[in-house]
């Protein structure tokens, strides 16, 4: 499937409740006045867009309609799709280097989805022919492991583990070890989400990342950001809190095919300036896609 068809299918809640608002307004007229656009700000705000960005989209648009004189219902559209592209920031992918080891290192709150994305990672790199090896750095529950075990399995990937409660840099350490000897150009680290405070989160981040550079200093690490689409303004905030406690470098934005509320990527790239680089579009293996800012907002609004 496209990667067009595969944002509209998995928006399809946020679409509906989007674009069947944004028709309403303009059925009785076929053009757009204030009081229409004010109801188009609420209508943003209530897919979850944040405050701020549906604010300045819409002071954007205001200006525009006034100095172009353009009102009528595929004016607006392209106008709203031009903000809404804007508000995304430019599109990121997650860039590998080429040769010698990548290390991706996931991180978030509970339950985002970091151990389903490194699965769908881990398949995505033996697709592209990459040696990849896992690391079960969430060593709180035994679970978390078997849960890893699994896309391991599924994914013909070697996973480094050591038993629940252990402490995660020795996994890291071991991981390391294991890719450099099988000559892998990718490890994922699956790390724990429950972590008390910032402050312990973020001791036991750097300690992952001291460990990193010191036994692969050349390597290429990259700390990705998982959050769950569904839980609508509270992304935002894990978004901020995990941006200012470890540095990030891109963010998944996970069960965009959940609910109403897929706006929410708006507000993360908005309010953060974190690039959003992949999309989780289901629970299947295959259901992580590149984030595409265009896919994804002609896959919001209504057809023209
Ligand atoms: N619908 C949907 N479910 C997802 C997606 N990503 C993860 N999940 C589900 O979310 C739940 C928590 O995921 P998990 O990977 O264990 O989260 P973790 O605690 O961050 O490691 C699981 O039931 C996953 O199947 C997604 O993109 N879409
Ligand atoms: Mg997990």
């Amino acid at each position: 499937m496209a990667l067009f068809d595969r944002f509209r299918k998995g928006l399809e809640k946020t679409r509906t409740s989007f674009s069947e608002g944004f028709n309403r307004l303009a059925t009785s007229l076929g053009i757009y006045d204030a009081s229409m656009l004010d109801e188009l700000e609420m209508l943003l705000v209530s897919a979850d867009t944040g405050v701020p960005a549906a604010t300045a989209a819409m002071e954007s648009l205001r200006r525009r309609m006034k100095e172009s004189g353009q009102v009528s219902r595929a004016q607006v559209l392209q106008m709203l799709r031009d903000e809404l592209l804007n508000l995304l920031g430019p599109t990121s992918r997650l860039e590998l280097a080429p040769s010698g080891l990548n290390i991706v290192l996931m991180v978030g709150v509970n339950g985002t989805g970091k151990t389903t994305t490194a699965g769908k990672l881990c398949a995505r790199f033996a697709a592209e022919g990459r040696r990849t090896v896992l690391a079960a750095a969430d060593t709180f529950r035994a679970a978390a492991i078997e849960q890893l075990e699994h896309w391991a399995k599924a994914t013909g990937t070697p996973l480094i583990h050591h038993s629940e409660g252990s402490d995660p840099a020795a996994v890291v350490f071991d991981a390391v070890q294991s890719a450099k000897a099988r000559g892998a150009g990718v490890l994922i680290v699956d790390t724990a989400g429950r972590l008390h405070n910032k402050q312990n989160l973020m001791d036991e981040l750097n300690k992952i990342r001291r460990v990193i550079a010191r036994e692969a200093p050349d390597a290429r690490c990259t700390t990705l950001l998982v959050i769950d689409a569904t839980t609508g303004q509270n992304a935002v905030v894990q978004a901020r809190l995990f941006k200012e406690a470890a540095s990030v470098d891109g963010v998944v934005l996970t069960k965009l095919d959940g609910n109403a509320k897929g706006g929410v990527a708006i507000a993360v790239a908005y309010e953060t300036r974190v690039p959003i680089l992949l999309a989780g579009l289901g629970e299947q293996v295959d259901d992580l896609v590149d984030f595409d800012a265009a896919s994804f907002v002609d896959s919001l609004l209504p057809t023209p």
